[in-house]
């Protein structure tokens, strides 16, 4: 069985990061090591969180799996506690390039905003720490940080995004994943584009009325999940989309769900179906 790590916070509350990451990969036959960042009462979207840094474990964990050689076929990292950790977390990163697939959310905002906490200082960081990856997974708003373009001039057209996703590849030389491409008012899009190949993958659905919390950390689990597992760019994007959209048709008609994250337990059987390929992306 492969190995793979998750690298991100424990919100306690909400339905994401590592409560939606583990079940995942999990339920697709991984074996999953979690490494959490911060412990959060909830995710940051609350009032009055509480919040424990875990920054100070982190390099003594990462000093203990490489005394006992304990190796990954993948490692993500999602949401970090601070730019401290990054560093720490780029520099085990760094070890496993080439070996490993190395995959980046870089968790920063969303709607045009950033995330309660985060600054430029961090933006700065994360752009350094986004060359690290294999794979890069952000959102509009994030990709628009990364690319200091503005959010609110984002193209209106599918040429416009590949152009976008070409130059955020120059940052990582590798593939970027961009989610959450709205080009008419009844469909959502991610794009990926692999740097290296020049391969092209469009992926458009029914897009549904709601926007739940979590989905992205949902869509990249999966896109680990389907990578780690060899499966081709276009049917991991292809099986992450389908996925989330399967959450939210279960989630629609629960009135908490701007809080809770979706009800993805009752989509995962769908994921037990995803078998091995033999594509490689490292
Ligand atoms: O879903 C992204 C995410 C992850 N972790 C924490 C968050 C958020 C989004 O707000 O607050 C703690």
């Amino acid at each position: 069985m492969k190995r793979v790590l998750t690298i991100q916070d424990i919100s306690c509350i909400g339905r994401c990061s590592l409560t939606v990451a583990l079940p995942v990969l999990s339920v697709m036959g991984l074996e999953t090591a979690v490494l959490p960042t911060a412990l959060l009462s909830t995710h940051t979207a609350f009032e009055g969180v509480y919040k424990k840094d875990m920054t100070e474990s982190i390099d003594p964990i990462f000093h203990h799996w490489n005394s006992q050689k304990i190796s990954f076929d993948s490692i993500a990292c999602g949401y970090l506690g601070s730019v401290e950790q990054m560093d720490i977390v780029r520099q085990y990163f760094s070890l496993w390039k080439g070996k490993a697939l190395l995959l980046i959310d870089p968790v920063m905002g969303d709607q045009g905003k950033l995330y309660a906490g985060f600054d430029e200082n961090y933006r700065r960081n994360m752009r350094i720490f986004c060359q690290s990856a294999d794979v890069l997974l952000p959102n509009l708003t994030e990709m628009a940080y990364l690319l200091g373009v503005d959010y609110r001039s984002l193209p209106k057209d599918r040429e416009g995004y590949e152009q976008l996703a070409r130059e955020l590849s120059r940052i990582n030389n590798g593939i970027v994943v961009i989610k959450g491409i709205s080009l008419t008012r009844t469909m959502i899009a991610v794009l990926a584009y692999h740097a290296r190949t020049g391969e092209i993958v469009f992926c458009e659905r029914e897009k549904l009325a709601v926007e739940p919390f979590g989905t992205g950390d949902i869509f990249a689990a999966v896109c680990q999940g389907a990578l780690t597992k060899g499966m081709e760019l276009k049917r991991a994007v292809e099986l992450a989309m389908d996925f989330v959209l399967e959450c939210i048709k279960r989630t629609m008609d629960d009135p908490k769900r701007r809080w809770y994250g979706v009800n993805f337990e009752e989509a995962l059987p769908f994921l037990i179906a995803s078998e091995n390929d033999s594509a490689y992306y490292i």
